[in-house]
């Protein structure tokens, strides 16, 4: 890359609207999501507080799926994976450093591999997610390399809720327990995103729904937050992990309508953007939002290949992908208003993909589901739902186990009338079909197989609540 693409990318990102911020940042966009891709380096091992939902053998939970582990790799090796990747991957955007520990507990390592990386590629958007503890000593550094999203973790606003969530912190050289903890972390936290807000810096706010603990609490947070000018709030399910306080104190998972809800009540604060895609993804996450090719990137393979970061390329593959988003957005807008005999009923459809806005995923595959609730006129996005994958490693799993993760995928899509995928085998759609689920087994673009599929709603008998004839529809 010559020395004037670098000023080039600087100077236009300095301009940038919130719009030209966002539009290619998979997490703070849901349309971007489908398209963009994100990278994380785990970098950064060590954390300086205690959350009774995290269990230190795995990833920190605040912004990663629990209870995987993410291989460590230091700050050169992460710039050496960074431009392995991003030369074969064109569509990543963002590189997110978040965990496997908390990123500004390990300061040296953590802006070391941000400033390689600015200096080598510095087309890529900077991500940085925190517990927020050591977030204003930090400011500085952030903003001189233009790191211009930023997650903070806030689970609550009050004390009191939050001594039920942190067992400590450890905080200029002393530790701290019970309020006083608790007292001196939303502290930090909210002048730490107060101080990034007043940097033009895009912050979002991450909350872990915990039942019986924060759920009441956390529009008071959406409330507190908007006040302090955060962008965009992501309520993440708790997904209690072993050898944890909440595991041993028989704290739950919420269920997916809590979730809802919650994210309903959240949305009503005002202007706030609510995040209902996220995937909860690894430390060492890569690719689109909805897949993770991080064990296609080994250590091997990217400390001993030849790298070509074209940064023209890159760039110009990424303006036809915002153009293509953008024809499709204004495709839709063109669509005639259907009349007035257009049926509103809703259907509830859960869709496996693997991004590109696209139905591409075997129900086999899919470890998490999108949810819609279509009309014949109008699709609203509910959310994310994971499950575990019904093929394991290639293989199918048997016996008991089988069934209880097709259990388990019935249990979160027990609202859901409609499963949309490219592929299915005969048993889980004979399962899904006895649980009153119509499998449709289609290809093609979302939206479009969205409509098509509502249709097969009325296949449904009224009175058993379970498909007339046909298993499936392919
Ligand atoms: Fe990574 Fe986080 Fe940046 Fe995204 S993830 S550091 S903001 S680039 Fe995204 Fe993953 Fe959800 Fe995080 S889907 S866990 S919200
Ligand atoms: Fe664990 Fe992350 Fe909380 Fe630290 S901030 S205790 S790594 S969940």
């Amino acid at each position: 890359m010559k020395e004037g693409d670098l000023i080039t990318v600087e100077e236009k990102r300095t301009s940038q609207s919130t719009e030209e911020k966002t539009a290619r940042h998979p997490c703070y966009s849901e349309e971007a999501h489908h398209h963009f891709a994100r990278m994380h380096v785990a970098v950064a091992p060590k954390c300086n507080i205690s959350c009774n939902f995290c269990s230190r053998k795995f990833d920190c939970a605040n912004e990663s799926r629990p209870g995987v582990v993410s291989e460590l790799i230091t700050p050169d090796e992460a710039v050496k994976k960074v431009l392995f990747v991003a030369s074969g991957m064109k569509q990543l955007s963002v590189i997110g450093i978040a965990g496997p520990g908390d990123p500004l507990a390990n300061p040296e390592r953590t802006f070391a591999t941000f400033k390689g990386i600015a200096e080598h590629a510095s087309d890529l958007r900077l991500c940085l997610s925190t517990n927020g503890l050591t977030l204003l000593d930090h400011i500085d550094q952030i903003k001189a390399l233009n790191i211009d999203h930023v997650t903070i973790t806030i689970n609550a606003v009050d004390p009191e809720i939050g001594k039920e969530i942190y067992s400590w912190i450890y905080y200029k050289r002393k530790r701290y327990k019970g309020l006083e903890a608790a007292q001196i972390l939303i502290d930090r936290q909210l002048r730490g995103l107060e101080a990034l807000v007043a940097l033009g810096i895009l912050v979002k706010v991450n909350s872990v729904l915990i039942p019986d603990i924060n759920a009441d609490h956390l529009k008071k947070v959406a409330e507190v937050i908007t006040a302090k000018g955060a962008f965009i709030h992501n309520v993440m399910p708790l997904i209690v992990t072993p050898d944890t306080v909440f595991m041993k104190n028989g704290i739950r998972n919420p269920t997916a309508l809590e979730l809802q809800n919650v994210q309903e009540n959240c949305q009503d604060v005002g202007h706030l953007k609510i995040m209902k895609h996220c995937h909860q993804c690894r430390a060492d996450a890569i690719g689109l939002l909805g897949e993770d090719r991080s064990a296609e990137f080994t250590k091997e393979r990217f400390l001993n290949s030849e790298i070509d970061y074209n940064v023209q390329a890159r760039a110009a593959y990424q303006d036809q992908v915002e153009q293509k988003m953008k024809r499709r957005r204004e495709g839709k807008e063109r669509s005639p208003a259907l009349e007035k005999e257009t049926d509103m009923s809703i259907v509830r459809i859960a869709v496996t993909t693997r991004g590109e806005g696209r139905v591409n995923l075997h129900f086999g595959h899919a470890k998490d589901f999108l949810i819609f609730d279509v009309t014949e006129a109008t699709i609203k996005f509910i959310g994310v739902r994971k499950v575990q994958s019904y093929c394991v490693g290639g293989k199918v799993n048997c016996g008991s186990e089988k069934i209880s993760i097709l259990d388990e995928t019935k249990a979160i899509l027990s609202d859901c009338q409609i499963l949309l995928s490219s592929g299915m085998g005969a048993v889980p759609q004979k399962y899904m079909c006895e649980q009153g689920i119509i499998p449709v087994i289609k290809s093609g673009e979302i939206e479009d197989l969205l409509y098509e599929s509502r249709k097969y709603y009325h296949y449904m008998n009224p009175e058993t609540n379970h498909p007339i004839e046909e298993p499936s529809f392919s």
